[in-house]
């Protein structure tokens, strides 16, 4: 196996793009061009070209690094660093209980990771204290399709619906910058007569495509949806007859929308009436649309709210549950979706069971073998934990996020992080958070070992070993059982945390069905030969006592398509969220005139701890940047390079000046990706939307400064 090419997927995105991986000469691994996988057809962005780079040993970590007494981290076998993390953990549950230890996990990480992870803290740990950076991510399309359709999952379609339905309204999406390869289905539609709206309010490369763009200002999304509506409404392009058959609640919705007069919605979104009548109309023309939204208007308070507007406009108009129609969510890591189906959440249990519904907790402990009673609540939200760092939570697992570079007001959470007292990380580099801890573990990484992650459209994909790791690295799975070994030999524990990946899945197989996300009947052979599955996939009803999946029964083809007959609510009907317009957290005001809103550029991805270490991204996108407008950068007396000081009520951040009139003049932008003095992340907020619990990176009161050079 190790010689030839493997065909597996991407480290980094949700669109998992296929690719082959052939181990070369000098110990390195060549990346190449994978036909047979539909959604990227080949085509790469660089960071998927490059993603073998942070393979190579030199920019890794391959030995476990514990804290010495100077206060280095020092080189250590494994027994030890691995009795230092247990000792870590339980010396802080000893001292103050099981909800003194915390765990923070990432969407990255493959289904398999996030489920023995979410497992670890339940079962080993006994902590409710667990949450992951996907709260940072999609928690507001999670917890807004939740309320409407009963059931989330990213795209309700595979992207391939894209190029034949009629309008498609992106709505903070920029997937020139964060998905490439996911371009040609936009331009395709465009080819095929459709029509493209993107809104954003920035022009990025992605609205350039565009045959609208519409670009109000950062956290106004909601009354935008509105304002669509409420033409909607207005002009007598209600589907009656769909609303009256598969949906609920719209007089309460329409209600809502008429107090949003468009004239009104212009005033707080800054976008003019005609541009709102031209969306409505490109949107309703065609017999089919769609809807979908990305971190822009989901990163921000009411990013709850906001999307449900969105997604009663695609209720109002018909546009959801049929062929071609639809309102959809881009995830954005890895596994964004899958990592946040399998109990990683602080309020969930795997198959995206509740932790608080007693037949879920009764399913999951059964398959655990433990005491339903034994398994904690629900636990705080991922800001809210990292901000309880140091006070109640006294020692932290973290593993697959960068929180001191990606976490909102991450000056305060650096400095909670450093006021723990305890802290192990599990990193495949030596990341800014790494960097604090009292332990690192050097880990595997994803050509190296075998795993599923679930794509953007709810695919369930097999990312294959392709090389051997480097001597002196351990994979998250055997992390896990030798800490439960550790901590829970007494009680057996280390039998239920097997290293081989495919066992994980087997339970995790178990432990899904007949939950929302079924995955019991998929299996890695299916994965295989099928090029992915899409859930839900229930096994073929087994005889009692036998496995899922083992029985004779024809075997389930999975879910391409959701709610063509149905949603998934009790009374199979859609619900319409009464939702209306309200500020963001912070607006600007004398002292704090212009709104910052953050986000990606191609080159880097996320808090940079990958790709920063890769030459040929660096010198596509070497750091920060603040992004303005020439009017104000004339204000400022600032020219193209300089830096300047974004100051919020946070703190302070510098950056070279990037002008820019792609930019709406009250609006400044910074990518997120660096640390130090450019680190975006100094600024936001992080007020939390009151559902989904997603701070506003989207949105915050920021002054701009000249700096002298
Ligand atoms: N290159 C690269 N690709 C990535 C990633 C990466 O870090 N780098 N990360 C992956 C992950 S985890 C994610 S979540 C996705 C994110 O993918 P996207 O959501 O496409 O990325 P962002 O740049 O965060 O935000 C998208 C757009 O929202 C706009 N925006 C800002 N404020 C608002 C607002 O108030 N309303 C509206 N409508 N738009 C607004 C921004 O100008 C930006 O162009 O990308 C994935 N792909
Ligand atoms: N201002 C601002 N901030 C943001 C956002 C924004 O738009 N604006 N977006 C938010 C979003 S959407 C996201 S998803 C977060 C992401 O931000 P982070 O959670 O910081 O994500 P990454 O940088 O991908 O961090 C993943 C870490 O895990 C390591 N890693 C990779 N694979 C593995 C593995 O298999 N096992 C282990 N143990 N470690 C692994 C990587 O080396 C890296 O250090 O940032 C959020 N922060
Ligand atoms: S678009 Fe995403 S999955 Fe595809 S190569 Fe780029 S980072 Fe990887
Ligand atoms: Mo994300």
């Amino acid at each position: 196996m190790q010689n030839s090419a493997t065909p597996t997927h991407c480290p980094y995105c949700a669109l998992q793009c296929g690719m082959n991986l052939t181990p070369a000469a000098g110990g390195t691994v060549e990346v190449t061009e994978r036909a047979d996988f539909p959604v990227n057809r080949g085509a790469l962005c660089g960071k998927g070209r490059t993603a073998a780079a942070v393979l190579s040993s030199r920019l890794r970590l391959t030995s476990p690094l514990v804290r010495s007494g100077d206060g280095t981290l020092v080189p250590a076998s494994w027994d030890e660093a691995l009795d230092r993390v247990a000792a870590g953990l339980a010396g802080a549950r000893a001292g103050h209980g099981p909800d003194a230890v915390g765990v923070f996990g990432g969407g990255g990480l493959t289904n398999e990771k996030a489920y023995a992870l979410g497992k670890f803290a339940r079962v080993v740990l006994g902590t409710s204290q667990i949450d992951y950076n996907g709260r940072f991510c999609m928690s507001s399309a999670a917890a807004a399709g939740m309320r409407a359709f009963g059931l989330d999952r990213g795209l309700p379609f595979p992207l391939e619906d894209v190029p034949r339905t009629g309008c498609v309204i992106l709505v903070g999406s920029n997937p020139a910058e964060t998905m490439p390869p996911a371009l040609r289905y936009f331009s395709e539609l465009r080819a095929n007569g459709g029509t493209l709206i993107v809104v954003d309010p920035r022009r990025t490369r992605t609205a350039d495509q565009a045959d609208l763009h519409l670009a109000p200002r950062p956290g106004t999304d909601l009354a935008l949806a509105l304002g669509l509506l409420h033409l909607v409404v207005a002009e007598g392009r209600v589907d009656e007859e769909y609303v009256r058959e598969r949906t609920s609640g719209w007089e309460e919705a329409r209600a809502a929308a008429m107090a949003h007069w468009p004239e009104y919605v212009e005033r707080i979104t800054g976008v003019s009436v005609p541009q709102l009548r031209e969306a409505v109309r490109m949107f309703c023309a065609p017999e089919a649309a769609m809807v979908l939204t990305a971190r822009g208007p989901e990163q921000q308070s009411k990013g709850t709210d906001t999307v449900g507007a969105w997604i009663n406009l695609c209720l109002a108009t018909g546009r959801a549950g049929r062929p071609l129609s639809g309102y959809g969510c881009l995830t954005g890591q890895g596994n964004g979706q899958g990592g946040r189906e399998h109990g990683q959440k602080a309020d969930q249990l795997p198959g995206y069971r509740k932790l608080t519904d007693p037949a879920a907790r009764r399913h999951v402990a059964e398959v655990w073998g433990v005491d339903p009673d034994s398994l904690p609540g629900p636990g705080r939200s991922a800001y809210e934990l990292l901000d309880a760092l140091g006070t109640d939570i006294r020692a932290l697992l973290l593993m697959g996020s960068n929180p001191v570079v990606s976490a909102p007001r991450a000056a305060h959470v650096e400095e909670r992080i450093r006021s723990l007292d305890f802290l192990a990380v599990c990193d495949v580099v030596l990341s800014e958070t790494a960097a604090l801890a009292d332990v690192v573990l050097p880990v595997t990484q994803w050509a190296e070992e075998t795993g599923t992650t679930t794509s953007l459209e709810g695919r369930v994909l097999l990312r294959r070993r392709a090389v051997t790791p480097p001597e002196g690295v351990r994979s998250d799975l055997q992390v896990l059982h030798g800490l439960a070994a550790r901590l829970g030999a007494d009680r057996g524990l280390e039998k239920g945390f097997p290293t081989d990946p495919e066992a994980v899945f087997e339970e995790l197989r178990r432990a899904s069905a007949g939950g929302l996300a079924d995955y019991s009947g998929i299996t890695y052979r299916r994965l295989a030969e099928e090029n992915g599955v899409f859930w839900p996939c229930p096994a073929p009803a087994a005889a009692d006592g036998a496995a899922p999946g083992a029985a004779d029964g024809a075997a389930h083809p999975g879910t391409p398509r959701l709610f063509l007959d149905r949603f998934a609510t009790e009374d199979g009907r859609a619900r319409f969220a009464p939702v209306a317009h309200r500020a963001a957290a912070e607006e600007p005001d004398e002292e704090y005139p212009l709104l910052l809103t953050t986000g990606r550029v191609v080159a880097q991805y996320q808090s940079g701890a990958q790709t920063r270490r890769v030459a040929e991204l660096n010198a596509a996108a070497p750091g920060p940047f603040v992004e303005l407008h020439p009017r104000l950068a004339a204000r400022l007396g600032a020219a193209e390079g300089d830096p300047v000081a974004v100051v919020s009520r946070r703190g302070r951040a510098v950056a070279p000046a990037r002008i820019t009139a792609a930019i709406r003049p009250d609006t400044v932008f910074m990518p997120f990706h660096w640390p130090g003095e450019g680190r975006a992340n100094t600024l936001t907020n992080p007020a939390l939307d009151p559902t989904s619990r997603m701070p506003e990176f989207k949105a915050c009161a920021v002054r701009v400064e000249a700096v002298e050079s």
